[in-house]
């Protein structure tokens, strides 16, 4: 068996080149050992990387896993609610430096792509049309939940890595309705896999001539989520800041959360300045608390169980 000649790389057959290269007789090391002839290809690497740089589907996400499992964001609420306008205001802020403090400096991403297609319609361009809405997130999608990247370092230099789902409203609404829909298959995901619920109240929505439908679609869906989340972090959103609701309104969809209502943090967030409020403090609350949230440790079982089979102190997930 052949080795590579390059002094930090350890390829052989079955071992990855240190240079990247996944077919080995792409690698100019490699085909300093083994002839051209017998090894070479006509193609060049074709996946120099194993992304595209788009939203991430569920198989994608062992790049991300294998460094840490990654805090995931679920952002819960019906259709038009606001939740990519919510994600797009983020990578906006983000990318003017303006998202979160020296504590937590962004390092990298996977799907700035992605981002930036969530992102570009509200972005102001030079000489083109003024910003407008992202699109109405399609349930067809082919990856769905999308899944959009990104990794900040602390202070202590370690990274944290967190992704957001981007889900259609309509897949909350069925799953409200019918926990097993099988329309709701992607809504199901969120709820089993987010550390992190955002449960999104749309001010317009409260507002508007179907408050009264709006208003019990919301309580459907916040005792949903709220049994789902099962003590993991939730918060209340409400988008769309800038419009009134009367606070009667407003005290009955925060008694929807139940018992739990005291312990759910809310935040207001709009992309318009309301009163002498900028539309990016909003945003910025919420990212850096959504930046709190920890994992659970393993908790490590005391001696008094020490008898047993690991298999029945952890189980087996
Ligand atoms: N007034 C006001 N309207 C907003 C704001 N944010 C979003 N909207 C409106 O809400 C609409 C829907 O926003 P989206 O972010 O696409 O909503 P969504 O929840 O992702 O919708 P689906 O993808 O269809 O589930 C936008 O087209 C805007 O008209 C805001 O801060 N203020
Ligand atoms: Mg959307």
């Amino acid at each position: 068996m052949d080795r590579c000649p390059h002094p930090k790389c350890s390829a052989d057959d079955n071992i990855t080149c240190s240079l990247g290269h996944i077919k080995l007789a792409n690698c100019p090391e490699w085909k300093k050992v083994v002839p051209t002839s017998t090894t070479a290809q006509p193609n060049p690497d074709e996946l120099a990387v194993p992304w595209s740089g788009s939203a991430l589907g569920e198989s994608d996400l062992n790049f991300i896993s294998g460094r840490g499992k990654p805090i995931t964001v679920g952002i819960v609420g019906p259709e038009s609610s606001g939740k990519t306008t919510v994600l797009a205001a983020f990578y906006l802020l983000l990318s003017r430096g303006n998202l979160t403090c020296e504590d937590s400096l962004f390092s990298n991403s996977y799907t700035l792509a992605g981002w930036e297609a969530v992102a570009n319609n509200l972005r102001w361009k030079p000489g083109q049309q003024a910003p407008h809405f992202p699109p109405h997130t399609t349930s067809r999608a082919a990856r769905a939940p999308g899944m959009l990247h990104l990794a900040f370092r602390r202070q202590d230099g370690a990274l944290r890595d967190l992704l957001f789902a981007d889900a259609p409203g309509e897949w909350f609404q069925k799953w409200s309705i019918n926990r097993q829909s099988s329309e709701a298959e992607g809504a199901r995901w969120i709820a089993k896999h987010a550390d992190v619920t955002l449960l999104i109240a749309d001010r317009q929505a409260f507002a508007g001539p179907a408050k009264g439908t709006a208003r019990n679609e919301f309580l459907l869906l916040a005792q949903r989520a709220v049994a789902e989340s099962q003590g993991r972090r939730l918060a209340l959103i409400w988008t769309k800041g800038d419009v009134e609701v009367a606070p009667a309104m407003e005290a009955q969809i925060r008694k929807s959360l139940g018992s739990t209502a005291s312990n759910v943090p809310e935040f207001t967030v709009s992309v318009f300045k309301r009163g002498e409020v900028e539309a990016a403090e909003g945003f910025q609350k919420l990212f850096n608390w959504i930046l709190e949230t920890k994992r659970p440790g393993v908790q490590l079982p005391t001696s008094e169980v020490a008898g047993h089979d690991l298999l029945f102190r952890y189980g087996r997930r």
